[in-house]
């Protein structure tokens, strides 16, 4: 029969995404835990918009469910800074003992009331750098390079101080704007590079891991009101269930892809970390501290 609660996902990654595969597998497990009274269907490549349009669509209504990083909410709240500021985890797994932890709880949770209730964290992973003008070994390869970042102001800033050219802009229109030469550099996890294709129109491959990105999974606070309790409780489950499976898929796909992606033409370095961590260093001053768009010193 029909579904009593027919939500929708939207997120701005292609379909083979970890993000993707997750929520699927969240789709899934809903279903069958309510013997197809809750359904979720997913819309990937930012088929209903940017970011910033789908925080927007939980707020008013249109979208049920999204998975974003943590940069676009620096818009209408400070709770998930702490995130966007550059080195702050060397490892995937200190990343996610903070996620799982009780102050990753507070985080996640910190936006019920604004229109986002927090379900669970999915994971975006650690960002590196991609560019078509020189490999990045040292901050001072950034002079000049025209890169997109997310809408962070902290993102941007660090860019900036690296003596780098940021600029902003959705993930949608990003291929081509790197297509077209408009920019010289993109940042993000190698599942993005790959899923994305950047491969085809970027040459090198820099392993700055230089900011670590995290997924908060959320559902609109006024669609979770209308849903009776039990509902509630399934999605909440399966959302973290989908969670494990969506870092699970995320580890495979890492554990195969720095290879991959030099098979696919790309000039991948490591870098010493440590040069760059004291080029940032004047963002961890500017962007710690109780003012508003700063990563309050508690957290
Ligand atoms: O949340 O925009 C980005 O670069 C992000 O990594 C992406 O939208 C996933």
């Amino acid at each position: 029969g029909d579904s009593e609660y027919a939500m929708i996902a939207g997120d701005t990654l292609p379909d083979t995404h970890p993000y993707n595969l997750g929520l699927n597998k969240m789709g899934d497990l809903i279903k069958e835990k309510t013997n197809g009274a809750v359904t979720l269907d997913v819309f990937g490549n930012s088929q209903l918009g940017s970011e910033r349009d789908l925080i927007e669509g939980l707020q008013i209504g249109s979208v049920q469910v999204t998975c974003i990083s943590t940069a676009p909410l620096a818009g209408f709240t400070d709770m998930f800074l702490v995130f966007d500021l550059p080195f702050i985890f060397e490892t995937t797994e200190q990343a996610r003992a903070v996620m799982d932890s009780e102050v990753g709880e507070q985080i996640l949770h910190s936006v019920d009331e604004q229109g986002l209730v927090g379900l669970a964290w999915f994971e975006n992973g650690f960002r590196q750098v991609t560019n078509n003008v020189r490999p990045i070994e040292k901050p001072e390869d950034l002079k000049g390079i025209k890169i997109r970042t997310m809408e962070s102001p902290i993102h941007m800033a660090s860019f900036s101080v690296m003596g780098a050219d940021p600029t902003p802009m959705a993930m949608g229109e990003l291929f081509t704007a790197l297509q077209q030469g408009t920019l010289d550099a993109q940042e993000n996890p190698l599942a993005i590079i790959d899923t994305n294709k950047f491969y085809e129109i970027q040459k090198y491959l820099s392993m700055t891991s230089h900011f670590y990105a995290p997924a908060p999974l959320f559902v609109s606070t006024d669609y979770f009101n209308t849903m009776d309790e039990e509902s509630q409780e399934i999605l909440k489950e399966s959302a973290k269930e989908a969670a494990a499976y969506e870092r699970q898929c995320l580890d495979d796909m890492n554990k195969e892809l720095q290879g991959t992606l030099a098979d696919d033409g790309m000039v991948v370095n490591e870098v010493d970390k440590a040069p760059f961590k004291e080029a940032v260093q004047s963002v961890y001053d500017e962007y710690t501290g109780t003012n508003a768009g700063q990563v309050n010193p508690d957290i």
